[in-house]
């Protein structure tokens, strides 16, 4: 079982428009919402690729009613907590270029998060336990560190995908995997990474700082990927046409697991992952299998 948790999920509102200026009236031509957030974009190719997941996390308002509504429709077996607050909308606005306006979102206590790890505790043994996206202003930055260290399993495998603050204490707790993109592993560090051998470089710095595993997602330039056993690889893009990055970084992410939980190699789980990130983001919406395994097989 792999189990995801967004403690800030929010719905993606995608808006197309052949021009956006700043202080206009602006009109979209099209427009999509999907439940979104890291963790949930996560599950939801997960059970597109057929493996079995379960979202969990915090969700408030009406907002998150309907939010939870919309996974249950999409047949992505949820568990949330209800919390105060309003799940949030990210604005995502596709013109000339990719604007985004993301919300601040619900507000959840240190006592919802002991909550979730009393329901992460009861997961099945060897569970996965994929965190991603950002934390709620209401709680401390290391609210993915206290959820491991309350949660108390041992078993359990951990995965990663946060940035600034959050992931720099969720590396104390030796995280099997940690994925973060090129900007949020740069702001990490305070530097500016401009090619894969710094990616590598940075990628270690992960590993020293506790991760038992890195992927760090280049966009245009694919991914590399480096374990504590010495691995070192990297895939190049797929070419196409981008269309939409939301949640290319997640259909990575995901992919990737997919394979591994297949018993797949470190290079094939990478490259299964690049495909699904760069298929996601030529198309709106999130990438299927069958449009991961076409671009794989090109
Ligand atoms: O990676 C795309 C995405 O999951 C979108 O759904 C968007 O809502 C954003 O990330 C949320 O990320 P955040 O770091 O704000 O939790």
């Amino acid at each position: 079982m792999i189990c995801t948790v967004t403690l800030n999920p929010a719905f993606d509102y995608v808006v197309f428009a052949d021009k956006f200026l700043l202080g206009e009236i602006n009109r979209s031509y099209r427009e999509e919402l999907h439940a979104g957030g890291k963790g949930i974009n996560v599950s939801a190719v997960l059970k597109g690729l057929g493996v079995e997941t379960c979202a969990s996390g915090f969700v408030g308002g009406c907002t998150g009613e309907m939010f939870c509504k919309v996974l249950t429709e999409t047949g992505i077996g949820h568990d949330f907590i209800q919390v105060q607050g309003m799940t949030r909308i990210n604005v995502k606005v596709r013109s000339d270029q990719e604007t985004d306006l993301n919300g601040t979102g619900i507000m959840p206590t240190l006592a919802d998060l002991s909550k979730l790890a009393h329901k992460l505790r009861g997961l099945p043994q060897n569970s996965w336990v994929v965190m991603a996206g950002s934390v709620p202003r209401s709680l401390p930055a290391d609210a993915y560190a206290l959820l491991i260290s309350q949660t108390g399993r041992d078993d359990l495998c951990y995965i990663a995908d946060t940035s600034g603050e959050p992931l720099r204490a969720v590396l104390k707790e030796k995280p099997w995997l940690v994925k973060p993109n090129r900007e949020e592993l740069s702001d990490l560090y305070g530097i500016r990474i401009f090619d894969k051998v710094e990616a590598y470089r940075y990628a270690e710095r992960l590993l020293e700082d506790g991760a038992q595993n890195a992927v760090v997602s280049l966009g245009g330039e694919g991914a590399v990927f480096v374990s504590a056993s010495g691995q070192k690889l990297s895939v190049p893009a797929f070419s196409g046409k981008v269309v939409d990055t939301v949640g290319a970084g997640d259909a990575l992410l995901a992919a990737f697991l997919a394979a591994k939980s297949e018993g797949k190699s470190d290079s094939d789980a990478l490259k299964f992952g690049v495909a699904a990130g760069c298929a996601t983001a030529f198309c709106t919406g999130l990438a299927s299998k069958e449009e991961i395994c076409a671009l794989l097989s090109r």
